[in-house]
């Protein structure tokens, strides 16, 4: 892989989504979930309103690229109870998985205590109903594999520690509620591009050689935190085992709105939609602040990381 041929090509119209598709007042669109839904590509992008606090806004479109957003956003900060106490500064980094006949939306709640990890469920993308939250802070990046294992639900996550870079975890759930027999899977590489943290980005899914899940690492430098992507496989039964981690990464920002923008040098991924012709669609936020998306053939993906491996552990 190089700049000339990257492994996952931009796609021309980027950035494909700004806030000025937006019909309410925003500062930024970015860090969408997009999933395939009846036919149409739904986004679930975060937007900053103009007091810094975060939404979640919806988009369609009929081909993955030229998007259309909703006149109202699709998910607010709840106003009640318990979510209300936990989601009061914003909702932030939606993703969304389909498992079993229903569409699970994960996303950071922030308040002041902290930032946790909120579940919600749609089956229709207009009804929305909270179900948990679903860790305790700090805690961020929840997606869920689309399968279960033995009868359980399974997500990465990446909780903080003091001790160690911030890594990737696994977690198990009989009923999406209750969470447990968690363990590290994936950790940053010590001089390597992904150094800092890593954390989980689009949700995994299945190729013939394993859970496909791409992430994002981080690397500081004298001006700032770089994020980039990158590409881990995960055994197809054992989704705790990974099979191999690309050495590279996949895509770094390059583009001028990934470079410049409300965070500099940030391409930071919630979703990928893979298709049936053997592609992926991949999104990004560009720099915090537009939405950007590219198509790579999966199958060298996947042969990235099985030809040029580096440790997960
Ligand atoms: C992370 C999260 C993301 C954001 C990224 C770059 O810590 O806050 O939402 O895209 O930083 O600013």
């Amino acid at each position: 892989m190089n700049s000339l041929q990257p492994i996952l090509k931009r796609c021309k119209e980027n950035p494909i989504l700004t806030r000025e598709d937006v019909p309410y007042p925003v500062a930024t669109v970015h860090n969408a979930g997009v999933v395939e839904h009846n036919g149409r590509y739904i986004m679930l992008f975060r937007s900053h309103l103009l007091n810094g606090r975060s939404v979640i806004g919806r988009a369609d479109s009929e081909d993955g690229f030229s998007f259309k957003v909703h006149p109202k956003p699709f998910l607010t900060p709840s106003m009640d109870g318990v979510f209300g106490e936990y989601e009061a500064f914003g909702v932030e980094d939606m993703r969304v998985s389909r498992v079993d006949d229903a569409y699970l939306l994960s996303y950071s709640a922030y308040s002041r205590h902290g930032v946790r990890v909120a579940l919600a469920r749609t089956r229709d993308f207009e009804q929305v109903e909270r179900i948990a939250l679903i860790t305790q802070a700090d805690l961020r990046n929840v997606v869920f594999f689309p399968e279960k294992f033995g009868g359980r639900y399974a997500r990465l996550d990446r909780p903080h520690s003091e001790i160690s870079p911030w890594s990737i975890w696994i977690s198990y759930s009989p009923d999406l509620v209750h969470w447990g027999d968690s363990q590290v899977v994936m950790k940053p590489l010590a001089y390597h591009w992904d150094e800092m943290k890593i954390g989980p980005g689009a949700p995994p899914f299945k190729t013939d050689k394993g859970w496909l899940h791409i992430y994002h690492g981080v690397f500081e430098t004298m001006s700032g935190s770089v994020y980039r992507l990158g590409a881990a496989l995960h055994d197809l039964d054992e989704p705790a085992t990974i099979i191999a981690v690309s050495d590279q990464w996949i895509l770094q920002p390059e583009d001028p709105w990934e470079i410049s923008g409300y965070v500099p040098n940030v391409v930071f991924t919630c979703g990928a939609v893979p298709e049936a012709d053997g592609t992926v669609k991949i999104y990004w936020g560009g720099a915090d602040t537009v939405m950007c998306a590219g198509t790579a053939v999966i199958k060298d993906i996947v042969s990235l990381c099985l030809s040029d491996s580096r440790p997960a552990l």
